[in-house]
Formats: structure tokens, C-alpha cells, sequence
């Protein structure tokens, strides 16, 4: 009880921090990106990929794993910055990190058997440390853990075995290097980071590893960047690392958690722990959303690194639920796992993916391959799209006679998605109403397969 409660505290305080910052993010003006990026043709089918993938993990893996929280149910890979280690101390850690149990194909084939297409894993996260092999920095798994394996490398091998997209998240805050200066919001009041640096320096830096990940592990589905919140008002030289990717590969995907509207250069729209346009976190405070392929992200419990006493788990049914809503609003959902020392992904993770790529094998044809619907996610429910299929998914079951408003043309038919038989329904001038006799119930999904 009051673990949670702390929790809770501790995540209204995250969000006032984040809101604050946000709020002062709309001072200031246009951040100088790619300015007339033109996608190339690869880049496009990957953006027509990405859309019909509709479902990822995000993996957060790095040192923090090892703290698992220190005990505290609302942190996680933020404690070297909420505990304020000093970088020394912080610096032990990768001297014990030896996840002898971690196997990249029973991850991947765990992944393909909950349904979704593709990993973005962090490659560094904001305590700095490259979970791949670096040659600008030593501070990275090859080099400073007994461990002394190229986890992106092994991860990305496997991927390319069984037909799944790898994407980079790459933490452009760094709490580690000397040159991430003058510094921003977060990490401060940890000793072992100079009073002074050189920024220009550290976006060098961060190129040069991004120049790594985009050689050295063949092709990538992108790049999800996040952190520029940390400091709006820093020269981040945008332009240069998004043409510097694009030049790279161009097909790689790029997408920022900047919580703005995308800037130019940019092949992705994403939202943290919330469907497009809404703002319950306190992050989305344009509520904008782009023509751009979008995608949401959100944790199993409350964690997104490994938390030893976050035992929060959404239900499966919340889970679905909300990759049913993310794809009525056109969205893919990246859910997240925080693996654990050992290397071992939480099992009660694996379990609830189980359950979510069983729903996904009787019903994913509604899903994959859609676009968002007629409808817009409402409270009961949401649409989906293919060709001149609509699928209305009945999330919250209310009444018999359910009215979804006005379609965009005439119905020809209608019939429930389970067991095809028709779905009586009356077109109105106010709209359509359907009738979904309580026996054709749901628990978690009543999905109706209109054809207009
Ligand atoms: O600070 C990070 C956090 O640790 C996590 O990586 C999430 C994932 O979307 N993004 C940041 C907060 O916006």
C-alpha cells in the first residue's frame, strides 16, 4: 500500500517535472531539423511496414537492471539520477553484470509468438553506458563487463534469423559524459560530472556512436531517440544527425520522444503512455498529431527498467485493450519488458505475452495490416480498417443496441467477426445503430465485420 502510494507520488512528481519542462519547451521556437527531408523510396515502404506491424516490445536494459528499483516501486532506470549516485560509484556496476542467461533466440522467438514484429532495445540510455561494442567510448558491455559480449550484436543476429526489425533507442541525455555540458534538467546533485565541457564535443560523440550502430550491425529499422526534453535550448544539431542516419540508411526510421510535433527529418510520430492526442501522463501537451506513422508506448507494470517490487501488471485485458485503441487511432503499440540481471525477461511479462499473441492468432486479421477507422476510439470502443472491411471493436459492452454514428457510406453487410453470422443493424439519419444481443458478448473484444 504504500509502495504504491510512493509510487503514485513519485510519478505525479515525474509528471510535474515533465510537464514543466514541457511547458517551457513551447517558449522557444523551431528547433533547426532536416529541413526539406524528402523520404526515399525505401524509407517509405519501411513508414508502410511500420504501420501494418501495429505491435513491438521496447526493451530497457542497462546497468540500472542490476538496482532493480533499490526497493522503490517508481524507479527504475532513472536511480543514478533519483539516488544520485556519484558517476564512480554508478561506474561499479557494469563490473558485475554477467546475464549468463541471457538467449537472444528465446527472446526473439518469444517476441514472434506474442504477435508483434519488432524490438527497439536502448542501446544507451540516459546513465550513458553502450550496451553494444563502442570504439569512441569504453564504457560499454564488450569492454567494462565480465559478461564482455556485444549484446546488440547477438540480439541483432537473432532478429535477422527470424524475420524481426531491430530498432536503436538511443538516449541522446547522457548523464555519464563529461562533455554533456552545461547540463540540463536531470542529473544534478551527483558528484564525479565536471563543472565544465565541451557540447559540441558530445554531439560528436553521440554521431560517432550513431555512425556504429548504423555500420556495424547491417540494417535497422531506426532510430528512437529520446531526451532532448532535458534541454530544449541546447544546439543539438539536429540536421546534421538526421541527415548524417538518412545518409547512413535510408531507409532507417527515425522518430523522437521530444513529446512536440515531429520536426522535418523525422519518419515517426510517438507517444509515451498514452493513445494519440490525449494527455493523461502530462507529456503530449500540443495533443498535435502528424500525418506521420505513430506509435505509443507503454509499460507492463509501471516500470520500464526491470523493478524488483513493481507488481503492478496491467491485465491482459487492459494490454489489449489498448493495442485494439492505439490501432483505431492508426497507432502501433511498443509495450515494454525490463529484462532482468540474469538476462531473463520477467516471467510474469512472458506470460502476459503468451496470452496476447493467443488473442492476436484467432484475431490479428483485424489488427495487422489495418488502418484507423471510420470511427474514432470512443468510449465504447474503436475502428479499424481494410480496404472496404471495417472492423468495429465493442471494448465496453453497454446496451444491446449499440449507435456508432454516422458511417461514411451505405452498409452492405454485417456480421459478427467470431462466427459470421449477421449483425442486425439500422441505418438512421443520425447514424447507424447495431444490435449485439448480450450471448454475442466479449470479454475483451466484440468485434463486428462491416462491409460498406
Ligand atoms: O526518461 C525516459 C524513460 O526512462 C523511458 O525511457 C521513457 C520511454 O518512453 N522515456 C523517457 C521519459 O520520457
Amino acid at each position: 500500500m504504500q509502495d504504491s502510494q510512493s509510487s503514485k507520488l513519485k510519478s505525479m512528481n515525474v509528471k510535474k517535472v515533465l510537464a514543466g519542462l514541457l511547458f517551457s519547451s513551447l517558449l522557444i521556437g523551431n528547433v533547426s531539423a532536416q529541413q526539406g527531408y524528402q523520404p526515399s523510396e525505401k524509407n517509405l515502404q519501411n513508414r508502410e511496414w511500420f504501420q501494418n506491424a501495429k505491435f513491438g516490445l521496447f526493451i530497457h536494459w542497462g546497468m540500472y537492471c542490476q538496482l532493480a528499483g533499490g526497493g522503490n516501486q517508481g524507479i527504475a532506470e532513472w536511480i543514478m539520477n533519483d539516488r544520485k549516485i556519484p558517476i564512480k560509484q554508478y561506474e561499479k556496476l557494469p563490473g558485475f553484470f554477467n546475464p549468463v542467461s541471457f538467449n537472444p533466440a528465446e527472446w526473439v522467438s518469444m517476441v514472434k509468438k506474442a504477435g508483434m514484429k519488432y524490438i527497439t532495445i536502448t542501446s544507451k540510455h540516459h546513465e550513458g553506458f553502450a550496451m553494444y561494442d563502442s570504439k569512441v567510448s569504453d564504457y560499454n558491455v564488450v569492454k567494462r563487463t565480465p559478461y564482455g559480449k556485444d549484446i546488440i550484436k547477438m540480439l541483432k543476429d537473432e532478429c535477422d534469423k527470424q524475420g524481426i526489425k531491430l530498432f536503436f533507442y538511443y538516449s541522446q541525455l547522457d548523464w555519464h559524459h563529461p562533455d554533456y555540458f552545461p547540463r540540463g534538467n536531470t542529473g544534478q546533485g551527483f558528484t564525479g560530472r565536471p563543472e565544465k565541457g565541451d557540447w559540441n564535443k558530445y554531439i560528436d560523440y553521440m554521431n560517432a556512436q550513431l555512425t556504429e550502430l548504423l555500420t556495424n550491425y547491417g540494417e535497422v529499422g531506426g532510430i528512437w531517440f529520446d531526451g532532448m526534453w532535458d534541454k530544449w535550448d541546447a544546439p543539438w544539431r539536429l540536421d546534421e544527425t538526421y541527415a548524417l542516419i538518412h545518409k547512413l540508411q535510408p531507409g532507417a526510421m527515425i522518430g523522437s520522444n521530444h513529446h512536440k510535433f515531429p520536426f522535418p527529418g523525422e519518419d515517426f510520430q510517438m507517444y509515451e503512455r498514452d493513445l494519440p492526442g490525449e494527455n493523461s501522463m502530462g507529456f503530449n501537451h500540443t495533443g498535435a498529431v502528424s500525418d506521420l506513422p505513430l506509435e505509443m508506448c507503454e509499460t507492463m507494470n509501471g516500470s520500464w527498467g526491470f523493478n524488483l517490487v513493481d507488481t503492478g501488471y496491467k491485465s491482459t485485458k487492459q494490454l489489449l485493450q489498448t493495442l485494439i485503441k492505439a490501432s483505431g487511432y492508426g497507432a502501433n503499440l511498443l509495450l515494454n519488458t525490463g529484462p532482468m540481471p540474469s538476462g531473463k525477461i520477467q516471467p510474469e511479462n512472458v506470460d502476459t505475452l503468451m496470452v496476447v499473441g493467443k488473442w492476436l492468432d484467432k484475431y490479428g486479421e483485424t489488427i495487422y495490416g489495418t488502418r484507423k477507422g471510420p470511427v474514432k476510439p470512443t468510449t465504447w470502443g474503436a475502428s479499424t480498417q481494410k480496404g472496404s472491411i471495417t472492423y468495429l471493436h465493442v471494448l465496453n459492452y453497454g446496451d444491446e443496441n449499440l449507435f456508432v454514428g454516422k458511417l461514411p457510406k451505405k452498409i452492405k453487410s454485417a456480421k459478427f467477426y467470431d462466427d459470421k453470422t449477421p449483425v442486425k443493424f439500422k441505418e438512421t439519419e443520425y447514424g447507424v445503430i447495431l444490435n449485439i444481443p448480450a450471448s454475442k458478448k466479449k470479454s475483451i473484444d466484440t468485434i463486428l465485420e462491416i462491409e460498406m
